[in-house]
């Protein structure tokens, strides 16, 4: 069909850009690092987002070429910023299926000059179905050279307790569906409040996604130590508008 075929040329015209947005510390308000979410700037549909996409590059078996595109892109970009900034990037299980995933994005950090703890994967959808052993070493070698692995959108998933248990996270990202119940009268949310004694239990710092406004930030900061991100801090901005972000920021 037509986004295929379009899919497909972008890939070889540069089509697909990071964008990127901002994690804060709650606490303080500091930046601390981005997120970077794929964009495709086609010029016959215009800025496309990635739920379209994505999957359709999975399907196609372009999602890894995909992907490593904008990782060499990502990565050369974080060089750029200050040392102490990190780098989050969403993975697809079907990368992770991949047996040479962890051998390439390490070959790749290598090349950019940048060291694995910078960089934190994203990791949503369970693979334990099918090889989670291969998926096991996968994560465990990435974290021997101290890249950062994240649980994605926590609770919505199929089983992410089980996740949980299986692999070795070294974060959970609370999804902003439970982050939105903290927009009632008392800023409480039960859940919200379960999934925070879980990460402390399990000596997982946690980072609350979708935090879009005042209301959210407030009552989250009564919660403790947390990474923070959504659309109060701004919206994804592309790699020009965070360099001069950067550099307004001193
Ligand atoms: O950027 P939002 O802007 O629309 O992103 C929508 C969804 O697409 C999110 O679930 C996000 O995790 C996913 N996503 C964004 N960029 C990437 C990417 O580079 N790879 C994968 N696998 N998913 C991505
Ligand atoms: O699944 P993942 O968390 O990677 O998805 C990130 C998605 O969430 C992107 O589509 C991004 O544009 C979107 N997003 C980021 N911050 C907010 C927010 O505060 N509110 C809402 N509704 N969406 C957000
Ligand atoms: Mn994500
Ligand atoms: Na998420």
């Amino acid at each position: 069909n037509q986004i295929e075929t379009g899919l497909r040329r972008g890939l070889t015209q540069g089509e697909f850009v990071p964008f990127y947005e901002q994690q804060v510390d709650l606490e303080s308000g500091e930046l601390v690092g981005f997120e970077m979410l794929a964009r495709w700037q086609s010029p016959q549909l215009g800025l496309v987002s990635p739920e379209i996409f994505i999957p359709i590059a999975e399907e196609i078996g372009l999602i890894t070429e995909l992907s490593e595109q904008l990782m060499d892109q990502a990565f050369a970009n974080a060089r750029e910023w200050d040392d102490s900034l990190s780098l989050s990037i969403n993975i697809s299980p079907v990368q992770l299926r991949d047996p040479w995933f962890a051998q390439r994005l390490l070959k790749k950090l290598v090349a950019a000059n940048l060291p694995p703890p910078r960089l934190e994967i994203e990791i949503t959808e369970s693979c334990l179905h099918e090889n989670v052993g291969l998926v096991r070493s996968m994560i465990t070698s990435l974290r021997n050279q101290g890249v950062q692995i994240s649980l994605d959108d926590f609770g919505t998933g199929y089983s992410s307790l089980e996740q949980l248990r299986s692999l070795p996270f070294d974060r959970i990202k609370i999804d902003r569906s439970f982050i939105s119940e903290l927009r009632q009268p008392n800023g409480r949310s039960r859940i919200v409040d379960a999934i925070i004694s879980l990460g402390r239990g399990l000596n997982l710092p946690l980072t609350a996604e979708g935090v879009e406004d005042e209301e959210i930030l407030t009552a989250l900061k009564s919660m403790g130590r947390l990474k923070a991100q959504g659309y109060f801090y701004g919206k994804p901005e592309n790699a020009e508008e965070v360099r001069e972000r950067l550099r307004a920021a001193g």
